[in-house]
């Protein structure tokens, strides 16, 4: 079972996917959680630079930066974790790059679409949640938490975007979501964690199989 979580920034994908994961895992499940970019050792170093504010990168070189760290962290990470029957968590994936660069850098959403898959070989997720809220909240959530944890310098390339990007990044990840139905669901991220905790298991009940409760003896199953 593979799961990616995506969204604007500060909308609470982390949190989330840390709470998904404990749920999980309290019900026996084998979880890894991961994250793009940086979820390999190749990736660390991509991360590097393609977060740094000072990094001076065309369009074209941060897309393929992008797409190399995936198709590592696919063949190194999420492949063969899926492989041994191990449920996959992960924080941005294909999607990101579709709505960024796409919707956001104004790359053709039908060329991301075949590039990423080339680098993902085929491998899209079973189920995406896509955390919805207004970015002006998303973005400061996202720097409280950086000033709590004395990280109030550490306002990235994407971060430092004007809010205009970060609107056209939340209306494309609805665009994008509305187009792929069938695997990705919207959810309301201004909820509190527990709802949101709440919502993601609605979302993803029917693609896992949690333990059902033991039939009273007598009672028919
Ligand atoms: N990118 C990435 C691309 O352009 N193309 C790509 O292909 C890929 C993969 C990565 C950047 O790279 C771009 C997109 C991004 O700009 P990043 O550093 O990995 O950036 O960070 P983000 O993924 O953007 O996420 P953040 O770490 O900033 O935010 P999260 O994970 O969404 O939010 P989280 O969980 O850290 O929460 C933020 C704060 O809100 C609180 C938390 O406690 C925390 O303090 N919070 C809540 N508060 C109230 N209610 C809730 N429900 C809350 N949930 C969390």
């Amino acid at each position: 079972m593979f799961i990616t979580l995506e969204g604007i920034e500060g909308v609470g994908k982390t949190t989330l996917l840390n709470n998904l994961a404990e749920m999980l895992r309290s019900l026996n499940h084998e979880v890894l959680v991961t994250r793009e970019p940086g979820g390999c050792t190749l990736g660390k170093t991509l991360r590097g630079l393609l977060l740094d504010s000072r990094a001076q990168l065309s369009r074209e070189t941060e897309l393929f930066l992008f797409l190399a760290d995936r198709a590592q962290h696919v063949a190194e990470v999420i492949r063969p974790a899926l492989q041994r029957g191990t449920i996959v968590l992960c924080d941005r994936y294909a999607d990101s790059t579709i709505v960024y660069q796409g919707y956001g850098r104004g790359f053709d959403v039908e060329t991301l679409h075949y590039l990423n898959d080339v680098a993902i070989g085929g491998l899209w997720p079973d189920r995406t949640l896509v955390l919805d809220m207004d970015p002006c909240k998303a973005l400061a959530r996202a720097r409280k938490r950086n000033t709590e944890q004395g990280l109030s310098d550490r306002e990235g390339r994407f971060e430092a975007e004007t809010i205009h990007f970060h609107t056209s990044i939340r209306e494309g990840f609805l665009s994008w979501a509305a187009r792929n139905t069938q695997r990705m669901i919207v959810l309301d991220a201004a909820d509190t964690p527990k709802g949101l905790l709440d919502q993601a298991l609605t979302a993803i009940s029917i693609q896992i199989p949690f333990p059902q409760p033991p039939i009273p003896k007598g009672e028919k199953a």
